[in-house]
């Protein structure tokens, strides 16, 4: 079979077709006007200097778009909260870059120009984190089951911090809306992963029917979560070109990414995990406690909801309590990013292992063994009333260790010890459930012979083409280039979920073999070309697994920490596109490494965002990167016919979590140091002085 195509080279050398590139010459340019303070009230906001400058269309403020229907939470959540998304701030502000005001204008230097001209007088308020006792609880989930039968001999406890984050997609948000007078239409065309539910929420703020707007979602550079759900930004754009029967476009600065758009993680977690004399883990407490910011994106519940049913991971634990509470803070808000709280059960629950294998005096890799599920107990349902589907835990376990040669890694940590180097282990396995629900597929089998096949659940970057068109491909018996695949086009394409935890394959996938299958069935019968079927494949969650092994030094002068060794056995059931799996590995890891070792968003006690450009936030670069060893198992989930799971997400997942315990072996010999996330060079560079000089006087 020929080598499939990729987009790769398309999209590395800037020839993608992106959102900016749908916008005519004479587009109108939007430009905000955005708070610089957290908490105010908004007194005044007067226009006219703008509006007198030539080329300014019109300026908008809150007045301007009361009345404008946003989009809510998810609806999985009893309707506990009110929390509509704020278009323009007023009365109130609620966040640092909250748009207070929107410049529509000829051009963007003048729409820049005249937003400085916009005169916003505010009144400055206290302004709360998430964890002041004004925050407002937004919500909880509490899971308490079974009972621990046995005598305690170890409680491990660890209060973690798991740093905010910023997805650096490439591509900031964009937008641009064409209203088409004849059609009675708008096109808009924004990098979006659930294109069907950013043309309803659209179609809803606009007062339109769905049918009324066209969404596009073309290439899409980067959205890990962060474009799941529509921005104030976005609606506002839709609603200019509406009101004024026009093309508009916006697009953000990575400053406005910085200040407006959707944060990650920003939780702290605390447990502990009770183990008998001999390894057997008992309970495990953990309260887990998320900032949410100013307002809530649709899927701002998600992560602690998942991080508190992930929990216990891939252990059996006798007894599980489990809380978790989400406030709310004035800072921008915060909503999926990949992972979705699948990073903060490792993290939690892998610290807490190791910490209590250190207490106990057992190696990490045996009491792990001890207590992980069996594959013979799948499918297992755990204390939390989730079911995992599948999966060989303690086998991932085993060949992580063979391939690692884990017993002579210890060895040689031993010498080096010896030698005064700082050098640890850490492991981590991880599960991550891929998502869940629906997604739908409409296959052609046109009279020429080729075939396209219309997804719901599209492509920003993962090479979805490829999967689905090789699933159709070989079911249907043609070339593979004889394939279509249609994909971010609500025109084109039959509704669906969209790109998110880790669905695509296992279920967008499904929905295509199965209509493939429909299709061959037919034509197999002999009913004559063209032929179409729409089908729709609803599943359970499949569980993909894996186990990481890190080796680190820590330089013994700077603190530099230094990724030597990262290898990692992942389950992702049966793998479709190899390639395609170990490209979303890799990129996930390098996410993974970005978190655990200096992704940071840091806001002051003011509300003040202290980290508002890639001055101030690291992320990740090549030379950041570790050679990484892949293996695989492949347990195939029962849930679907292609026997898939997830792949997205699982560097973030199994990454930070295997970092943070070869960090805290590395510098076990000093006692227990209470690293956090980041680990930054500074962090270990002051654990080494305070506990060496510690140790001398
Ligand atoms: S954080 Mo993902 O895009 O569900």
């Amino acid at each position: 079979m020929a080598k499939p195509m990729r987009d790769d080279e398309t999209l590395i050398r800037g020839l993608g077709f992106y959102v900016q590139d749908a916008a005519p010459d004479q587009a109108l340019h939007v430009a905000f006007v955005r708070s610089d303070h957290a908490h105010a009230r908004v007194l005044e906001v007067d226009a006219s200097a703008a509006l007198d400058l030539p080329g300014v269309v019109a300026v908008w403020q809150a007045s301007d778009v009361t009345g404008v229907v946003t989009p809510g939470v998810n609806p999985l959540w009893p309707p506990l909260l009110d929390s509509p998304m704020p278009l323009l701030a007023g009365p109130w502000v609620e966040h640092v870059g909250q748009a207070v005001a929107m410049v529509l204008a000829q051009d963007a230097a003048t729409a820049q120009e005249a937003a400085l001209l916009v005169q916003v007088s505010l009144e400055a308020l206290p302004a709360w984190g998430a964890d002041d006792p004004d925050a407002s609880l937004v919500h909880q989930v509490a899971h308490t089951h079974g009972q621990a039968q046995g005598q305690v001999a170890v409680v491990a406890r660890a209060d973690l911090t798991v740093p905010r984050l910023l997805a650096m997609a490439m591509e900031p948000r964009a937008c641009v809306a064409q209203w088409h007078a004849q059609e009675e239409r708008l096109h808009i065309w924004l990098g979006s992963q659930s294109p069907a539910r950013a043309q309803a929420d659209i179609a809803r703020a606009l007062g339109l029917a769905q049918a009324q707007v066209h969404l596009i979602s073309p290439h899409v550079g980067g959205a890990f979560g962060s474009k799941a759900s529509i921005s104030p930004e976005d609606i506002l754009v839709a609603l200019a070109a509406h009101r004024w029967r026009t093309t508009v476009q916006w697009k953000a600065s990575r400053s406005e990414e910085f200040l407006s758009g959707q944060h990650g993680r920003a939780a702290r977690l605390q447990g502990q995990l009770a183990v008998d004399a001999q390894g057997r883990f008992l309970s495990l407490q953990a309260q887990l406690h998320y900032t949410l910011g100013a307002w809530l994106p649709y899927s701002a519940l998600v992560p602690m909801r998942n991080a508190a049913r992930i929990l216990p991971g891939p252990y059996r634990v006798d007894r599980c309590d489990i809380t978790g509470q989400s406030r709310r803070s004035h800072t921008a808000p915060v909503g999926i990013y990949r992972g979705a709280g699948r990073p903060e059960a490792a993290l939690l629950m892998e610290t807490l292992i190791d910490q209590a294998a250190r207490q106990g005096g057992w190696d990490p890799v045996p009491l792990r063994l001890r207590n992980l599920i069996d594959a013979s107990a799948m499918p297992y349902r755990t204390p939390t009333g989730e079911t995992l589907d599948s999966g060989d835990f303690p086998q991932l376990l085993r060949l992580a260790c063979e391939r690692f040669g884990y017993d002579q890694e210890r060895e040689r940590q031993r010498q080096r010890r010896a030698q005064g180097e700082w050098v640890g282990l850490g492991v981590a396995l991880y599960v991550e459930p891929c998502g869940q629900g629906w997604e739908s597929a409409r296959v052609t089998w046109h009279a020429d012979g080729h075939v396209s096949v219309a997804s719901g659940s599209p492509d920003q970057g993962q090479g979805h083409a490829i999967t689905y068109g090789h699933i159709a491909a070989s079911t249907l018996g043609v070339p593979f280039a004889q394939v279509q695949v249609l994909m971010g086009d609500t025109d084109l394409c039959p509704p669906g979920t969209g790109a998110l935890a880790s669905r695509s394959t296992a279920i967008g996938g499904s929905a295509v073999l199965q209509a493939c299958q429909s299709l061959r069935d037919q034509r197999a019968q002999g009913l004559p070309l063209p032929l179409t079927t729409e089908t729709r494949f609803e599943s359970q969650e499949a569980w993909a697994s894996g186990c990481v092994l890190v080796r680190m030094s820590v330089d013994a002068a700077t603190g530099q920490p230094r990724i030597e060794r990262l290898l990692w056995v992942d389950d992702a059931g049966l793998s479709l596109q190899p390639d395609l799996v170990r490209d979303q590995l890799v990129g996930g890891a390098a996410q993974g490494i970005g978190q655990a070792l200096m992704e940071q968003m840091v806001y002051d006690s003011e509300g003040q965002l202290l980290t508002g450009s890639l001055m101030d936030y690291a992320v990740p670069r090549a030379d950041d990167m570790p050679p990484i060893e892949l293996h695989s198992l492949h347990t195939p989930s029962p849930l679907n016919p292609l026997g898939a799971k997830g792949v997205g997400e699982a560097g973030c997942i199994g990454v930070p979590a295997a970092i943070m315990n070869a960090a805290r072996d590395a510098l076990s010999p000093l006692g227990e140091v209470d690293l956090q996330l980041p680990l930054r060079a500074e962090q270990l560079w002051l654990a080494l002085q305070a506990k060496t000089s510690g140790d001398q006087t």
